[in-house]
C-alpha cells in the first residue's frame, strides 16, 4: 500500500479524516522527468495549444492560461472590483455588480462551463458562478470581459452551477444552501429547516444570437444541499442530474449530522418534462427581486434592471418530472460520460465509486421500481439503477472526467491523487500521485461529447513544499499530466490566481481569430464620447462637471483644467482615440477614492473624482503606451468652493506670459 490513509485508518473514520485533513502520498517521487518539460515547451514567440479558463475560487475572478505551456495569459475580472483594469470602479462598470442588495464586489467563483453547440464546447461564452451572493456571469471570449451578470432569487450559496445543456438551451444553478423561498419570511427559527427550507434550481435561457440570459423558470424542492450537476447528452440530453448531501436535513453540525446516513441522492430531472408544463401554464407566478446587469459593447456601459417574477414549479406537484437515485455517501461530483449513458456520483465520503445506467434509470422508472419516496418524490432502488461499481479507488472521490477512449479520470482529495478508470469495465487502471489533495480535476472538452485525450489538469488545494515559501500561506496550484498513453505522466507545476476549482479549455484555434482588437471609435456610442480631439470639452451643470477628454499617443486633451471648486463631482468621461491593437491608456488622478481606469482603444470610461481639498492635481496615463508615456499627464487646479476661477481647459495653448517667469 502506497498510502498511509489506507493503512492508518478504518473506513469508518474516513469522515473525520476528511475534515480534519488530506493525506500526503508518502515516499512518492516528485521530479518532472527530463523528457518532460520538452512536452510543456512552447518556444518563445509561439502560442499555446489551448484556452484554459480556471475558476478563481475566492479571488472571484476567473484567470486564463495557455496549455500546455501553463502561462497566464489573463485575469478576467468577474465577480470582484479589479483595479487594475478599473472593474467595478469606473461608472460603466459600478452597474455590473450590482444585486438586490445593493453592490457587491466580491464573490466566490467555482465553477465555468462554456456554451456549447451539439454537445461541443462552441467558444462563444464562458459563464460562471457566484457562490456567496447567488449569481452566474458570462464572459464574451471576442472581448475576454464580463459583459452579464444575472442574481438568482431564492438560492443561497450558488454551488451547484452554472452547468450547460448541450445546445446551450439552459444554464442551470442549483442552490447549495436551502432557505425560506423569497416570498415567504426567512424569520423563522432555524431549526424548522424541515418544514420552511425549500433548495431551488434555476434554469436559465441563453439568447443564441447574443447570450443574453433569462430566468425561464425555477423548480423547488425539498430542502437538502445541491453540490453539483452535469446536463444529460446524446442519449439522456434532455436530463439534468445533480448531487445531494444533506439529505438529513440537519440545520447543525453538519460535519457529523449530514454524514448519517449511508446514502444521499443524485436528483435526475427530465427537464423536457419541465419545459411543457411551463409552455402548458403550470407552475405559479412568485415574487422576488433579483438584479439583471448587462453590459453594452457599444455604449461600452452596462445597465443594472431589478427584476420582480419568477415561475416556479414545485416538484412534488408533478409526476415524471424528477427522481431520486440513492448514492453513497455525502455525494460531491455528478459528472455524465461522453455518451451519456453513465453518471458517475463521487461520494466523499464512500469506498467506491457508483456508476448509474441511464437506460436502467429509464427502465426503472418505466417498471416503477421504487423504495419509496422522499419528500414526495419517488425514490429509484440502487441497483435498479447502478450499472456498477469501482472498487477501492482511493479515497475522497470528489470529480470525474473523461477522455476519447472511454476511460474515467477522478480526483482523490483524501488519498491526494488521481486514478484513471475504465468506463466500461470499471476497472482501475492507472494512479498518479497529485501535490496536494485535489479538488476539480479537467480534460479539454472532458465532460462535453468530444473530449480531448492529451492532458490533463489538476487543481490541487494544497501545495506545502511545492514552491519557495511564501510567508503563511502558499500559492494553489495546477498540475498537468500527459494522457495520451496508458500511464499518466506528470509534466509541470505551477501557481494559480486564487483558489481554481473546475475549469473548461479549448483548441486555441476555436477562440483565438475571434478576439477583438480594438473598438471601432465610429462605433462607439456613449453618451459622453469625443471622437477627436476637437471634440473634448469641459462642461459645468451646477456642481457637476463632465470632462470630455480625448487620450492618444501622448497627451491627453485636455491636459490643462482650471475653474473647478471643492465639492464638485467631476466625471473624467476619457475616450481612447487609439485604432491599434493592444494600445490602452490609464487614467488616474491624485486623490480620487478609486481605481484607476483602464481604457481601450475606441472605448470611452468615466471616472469619478470628488475633489475635497484646494490644490494643484496631476492627473496621467498609468499604462506605459509609449517612449513619451511619462510626458502623458496634465494639471487640475481646485479652487475654494464658490471661486470665480473661469472653467478653462486646453492642451498646448496655456503658455507662460512672455514678460514675467512667474505668474500669480
Ligand atoms: Cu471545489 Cu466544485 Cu466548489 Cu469540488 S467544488 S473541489
Ligand atoms: Cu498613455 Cu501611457
Amino acid at each position: 500500500m502506497k498510502y498511509t490513509c489506507h493503512n492508518a485508518l478504518a473506513l469508518a473514520a474516513l469522515a473525520f479524516v476528511f475534515t480534519l485533513n488530506a493525506c500526503k502520498p508518502k515516499n512518492v517521487g516528485s521530479a518532472v522527468s527530463g523528457d518532460a518539460a520538452a512536452k510543456t515547451y512552447v518556444a518563445p514567440g509561439k502560442y499555446d495549444e489551448f484556452y484554459n479558463f480556471v475558476s478563481g475560487g475566492f479571488s472571484g475572478q476567473l484567470s486564463v492560461y495557455g496549455i500546455p505551456s501553463g502561462r497566464l495569459l489573463r485575469v478576467i475580472p468577474v465577480f470582484s472590483v479589479d483595479p487594475e483594469k478599473g472593474w467595478g470602479y469606473s461608472e460603466e462598470t459600478k452597474p455590473m455588480l450590482n444585486t438586490s442588495h445593493g453592490e457587491v464586489p466580491w464573490d466566490d467563483l467555482h465553477h465555468v462551463s462554456m456554451s456549447q453547440t451539439n454537445g461541443e464546447i462552441d467558444g462563444r461564452w464562458v459563464f460562471a458562478n457566484g457562490n456567496n451572493t447567488p449569481r452566474v456571469a458570462r464572459i464574451d471570449l471576442t472581448t475576454f470581459r464580463t459583459t452579464e451578470i444575472l442574481e438568482l432569487p431564492n438560492s443561497g450559496g450558488n454551488h451547484s452551477s452554472p452547468f450547460i445543456t448541450e445546445n446551450s438551451e439552459y444554464l442551470v444553478a442549483g442552490t447549495r444552501f436551502s432557505i425560506p423561498p423569497d416570498d415567504k419570511s426567512g424569520d423563522v427559527p432555524i431549526n424548522t429547516y424541515k418544514q420552511n427550507f425549500k433548495g431551488t434550481i434555476s434554469f436559465i435561457s441563453i439568447n443564441k444570437d447574443n447570450g443574453n440570459m433569462d430566468i425561464a423558470f425555477q423548480l423547488q424542492g425539498p430542502g437538502v444541499n445541491l453540490d453539483l450537476s452535469h446536463a444529460g447528452k446524446g442519449k439522456s440530453h434532455g436530463w439534468f442530474f445533480f448531487s445531494c448531501y444533506n439529505t438529513e436535513q440537519a440545520n447543525t453540525l453538519l460535519e457529523v449530522n449530514a454524514s448519517r446516513r449511508d446514502k444521499d441522492f443524485i436528483m435526475a430531472i427530465n427537464w423536457k418534462v419541465a419545459e411543457e408544463l411551463i409552455k402548458a401554464g403550470k407552475g405559479r407566478k412568485q415574487a422576488v427581486k433579483y438584479a439583471s446587469n448587462r453590459f453594452d459593447e457599444k455604449t461600452h456601459t452596462a445597465t443594472s434592471t431589478i427584476k420582480n417574477e419568477v415561475t416556479v414549479l414545485d416538484l412534488k406537484d408533478f409526476p415524471g418530472l424528477v427522481y431520486m437515485i440513492p448514492c453513497p455517501k455525502s455525494p460531491h461530483g455528478c459528472d455524465v460520460d461522453p455518451t451519456g449513458e453513465y453518471i458517475v456520483g463521487s461520494g466523499k465520503l464512500a469506498a467506491l465509486i457508483p456508476v448509474f445506467s441511464f437506460d436502467k434509470i429509464q427502465k426503472a422508472i418505466a417498471d416503477k421500481a421504487f423504495e419509496g419516496d422522499y419528500e414526495g418524490i419517488p425514490v429509484i432502488k440502487y441497483d435498479a439503477a447502478l450499472y456498477g461499481e469501482v472498487k477501492k479507488p482511493g479515497l475522497g472521490p470528489l470529480h470525474t472526467e473523461f477522455d476519447d477512449k472511454g476511460n474515467a479520470y477522478t480526483s482523490m482529495f483524501v488519498s491526494s491523487e488521481v486514478v484513471k478508470w475504465n468506463v466500461k469495465d470499471l476497472k482501475v487502471l492507472d494512479r498518479v500521485p497529485t501535490y496536494y489533495s485535489v479538488g476539480h480535476l479537467m480534460v479539454p472538452g472532458g465532460d462535453t461529447r468530444k473530449p480531448t485525450g492529451k492532458y490533463l489538469i489538476a487543481y490541487n488545494k494544497i501545495t506545502k513544499d511545492r514552491y519557495l515559501p511564501t510567508g503563511p500561506e502558499l500559492s494553489q496550484s495546477a498540475q498537468l499530466y500527459d494522457i495520451s498513453g496508458d500511464k499518466m505522466q506528470l509534466i509541470l507545476d505551477y501557481p494559480t490566481i486564487g483558489e481554481p476549482h473546475y475549469a473548461q479549455a479549448v483548441p486555441a484555434a476555436l477562440i483565438r481569430d475571434k478576439s477583438i482588437k480594438f473598438f471601432k471609435i465610429e462605433d462607439n456610442n456613449h453618451p459622453y464620447v469625443a471622437k477627436g480631439e476637437a471634440a473634448a470639452k469641459v462642461v459645468r451643470d451646477g456642481k457637476k462637471v463632465h470632462v470630455y477628454l480625448t487620450m492618444i499617443r501622448s497627451h491627453l486633451t485636455p491636459d490643462n483644467i482650471e475653474g473647478i471648486r471643492v465639492g464638485d463631482e467631476v466625471y473624467f468621461h476619457t475616450t481612447n482615440l487609439e485604432q491599434d491593437w493592444d494600445v490602452p491608456h490609464g487614467f488616474a488622478i491624485k486623490g480620487a477614492i478609486n481605481a484607476e481606469l483602464l481604457v481601450m482603444p475606441g472605448e470611452t470610461t468615466t471616472l469619478k473624482w470628488v475633489p475635497e481639498k484646494v490644490g494643484m492635481y496631476p492627473m496621467y496615463c498609468t499604462d506605459f503606451c509609449s517612449a513619451l508615456h511619462q510626458e502623458m499627464s496634465g494639471y487640475v487646479r481646485v479652487s475654494p468652493a464658490g471661486s470665480n476661477v473661469p472653467l478653462t481647459f486646453s492642451t498646448g495653448t496655456n503658455m507662460p506670459k512672455a514678460d514675467s517667469a512667474t505668474v500669480k
